[in-house]
């Protein structure tokens, strides 16, 4: 081999190393919002690159990855500096962060491909700091530029990744670039058939987020699997290297320990827990958590309470409830894009307490940080899901650690809190040896990283005359029998629900996880009436009819709490691109079936006494 090549093999692997793996986002630090931080939120400015003319040069190869490292829009060249650069973001507009690009632009509204956002931000460097850039989610692919400089790529559109940029930053002005692509891809995580919008952009907030040198990355503070009586949890200091003493406190039940980490930082502990008012539905009571370190101190608000199962009953705090829910994507009707405010999750959180729920299905993938603190704090019960959704390409080893990774960042990010009880792992995924495998591994992946809640999946029915039957083999592995069945809409019609029964071959508590049928708000008939709110409140008058007589009935996330876009809806009349099975309209007027879930919810009880 000549020098030459050798040099070149060296260069490309160096890239390869650098991009792929030390370049790419790094684990997240434990809660962002406790910390010293700096909010990138705001307007950036964007230009939309459907050729990516600032990715590639015209052999296709990216300007990035040349020795040179320059040409792409990264560089943010004004005229001023070079008449021949064919972008300036600063005569260009600008959308919101956080905000999908689809719902601020006309031009973008059905958008799948590329798009440059850059935003300047000054900073004051200390030099006894370290500095993260962090993003609570990016859809789809996004590779992040720093003053001309890559960070790194990151691939999943709903989970939060940082740059450690401590020694990147300038002190005073600074300028960071992304470029965010969200076409869809058939071995990505979604694939590319999804029943909701492929909403582009910077859809959640971007921060600075500064620490001391050594600092607290990470920590759980939990009741131990199915103990009420003692908190299990670890500590992780980074960037000290030596052992040291961390103090956690619970001043409000007089808690205060002393643990000593070992040379990497970490210490596992547990301690008993007494007198303490648990976390429920009912009485969502947090506790201030405070952990302090030798250079370090974060403050949580966190709640403590059990969740188990026991054959078919589901045991909060050792009691049996039932789990009044509704399914919500992470949309807002009113903007027909992603939530972006505080404001816009209370707005959903409200409709589902209105509805009488103590329980939502945050479906398909990872919903914001911010929408699992409020659930924490308002009382409600939470299933948590990943983006493995009908037939991805379970034979892949890539799409695999893809959806592992998802899967882990979520549960990293939202261990401690109280409001999410159950991890699933997926949606609809059609039988097969491969996809049993790939399930069965993420089943035990989830479990391995947090067995203290239960694991679950939206399965899917059989049916035969009357009977549905529940016997997919990956039930053995799950905590519960949760199905999705559109008995009423997909098959059958409202009327003939009470013929059918099912049989669920596990032993296990039934959440039903998906149910529903379509109507217009505001458009009336007969129950007959397809697409007629009538038509929908039949439904759902049977529906519960037949579901009631269920043995092992344990709770339900009918499908949907509002109205949501999809490109796959496409009647020009009753649907215009939206899925009409909320039971809110996408202007927020309450159909109906609203009402009747409510009257059930409002009586509904458990019976037995656990
Ligand atoms: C399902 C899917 C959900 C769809 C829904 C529907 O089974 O899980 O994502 O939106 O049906 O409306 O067809």
């Amino acid at each position: 081999m000549s020098r030459k090549n050798y040099k070149e093999i060296v260069l490309v692997l160096i890239t390869f190393i650098s991009f792929h793996f030390s370049g790419n986002s790094q684990k997240t630090i434990q809660n962002i919002y406790g910390r010293e931080r700096l909010s990138l939120n705001g307007s950036w400015k964007y230009i939309i690159d459907p050729y990516q003319m600032g990715y590639l040069d015209y052999r296709q190869k990216p300007f990035d990855e040349s020795k040179s490292g320059k040409g792409g829009f990264y560089d943010n060249l004004t005229s001023m500096e070079n008449s021949k650069a064919e972008y300036n973001f600063d005569f260009e507009p600008t959308l919101q962060v956080p905000g999908d690009w689809n719902s601020q632009d006309e031009r973008l509204l059905f958008y799948e491909g590329t798009l440059w956002y850059k935003r300047d931000f000054t900073v004051s460097l200390k030099s006894d700091k370290k500095y993260f850039l962090h993003f609570g989610a990016v859809n789809y692919e996004s590779h992040v530029y720093l003053n001309g400089k890559k960070l790194g790529v990151h691939k999943g559109g709903f989970t939060p990744f940082q740059f450690d940029v401590s020694d990147k930053l300038n002190d005073g002005n600074n300028f960071v670039v992304v470029m965010v692509d969200n076409t869809r891809k058939k071995d990505e995580v979604p694939t590319i058939n999804t029943d909701w919008w492929n909403y582009g952009g910077i859809t959640r907030d971007v921060t600075l987020v500064t620490t001391p040198a050594s600092y607290i990355e990470d920590y759980k503070v939990q009741l131990a699997k199915a103990d009420k009586d003692n908190i299990e949890g670890f500590i992780q200091v980074k960037g000290n290297n030596k052992k040291e003493n961390v103090v956690l406190e619970i001043p409000e039940l007089k808690i205060k320990s002393t643990f000593t980490t070992d040379e990497n930082g970490y210490v596992k502990f547990t301690f008993p827990l007494k007198k303490v008012q648990y976390w429920s539905p009912e009485m969502p009571k947090l506790y201030q958590v405070t952990i302090t370190s030798s250079t370090d101190k974060i403050t949580d608000k966190i709640g403590f309470r059990t969740i188990k199962t026991v054959n078919k009953d589901i045991l909060l705090n050792g009691k049996s409830i039932f789990l009044k829910g509704i399914s919500v994507h992470d949309e807002n009707p009113l903007l027909g894009g992603r939530l972006r405010s505080e404001g816009d999750m209370r707005m959903i959180l409200n409709w589902a307490k209105d509805l009488g729920c103590n329980y939502i299905r945050l479906a398909h993938y990872t919903h914001n940080e911010a929408m699992l603190r409020l659930a924490d704090e308002v009382g409600l019960f939470v299933w948590a899901e990943v983006p493995v959704y009908w037939t991805i390409s379970w034979s892949n080893p890539e799409t695999y650690k893809n959806a592992e990774n998802q899967l882990t960042v979520g549960i990293e990010r939202d261990k401690n809190r109280a409001s999410i009880a159950i991890w699933s792992v997926g949606n609809e995924t059609p039988i097969s040896n491969e996809r049993n495998i790939f399930m069965g591994k993420l089943i035990d992946k989830a479990r391995s990283l947090d067995d203290t809640r239960l694991i679950a999946a939206a399965l899917e029915v059989d049916r035969e005359g009357y009977i549905a039957t529940v016997d997919d083999a990956l039930g053995e592995k799950l905590d519960l029998a949760s199905f999705n069945e559109y008995g009423g809409w997909y098959w059958s019609e409202p009327k003939e629900l009470p013929k059918y029964s099912f049989d669920i071959k596990f032993n296990k508590p039934v959440v039903i996880s998906e149910f529903g049928a379509e109507a217009v708000a505001g458009f009336h008939g007969d129950e007959d009436t397809i697409w007629s709110e009538e038509f929908q409140e039949l439904f759902y008058i049977k529906q519960l009819e037949m579901l009631e007589r269920i043995d092992g009935l344990r709770g339900m996330t009918p499908w949907i709490l509002v109205d949501f876009k999809s490109p796959r809806r496409q009647h020009p009349i009753h649907q215009n691109f939206w899925n009409r099975k909320g039971l809110i309209s996408e202007t927020g007027k309450k159909k109906k079936a609203f009402y009747i879930l409510q009257n059930y919810y409002k009586y509904k009880t458990i019976d037995k006494k656990k």
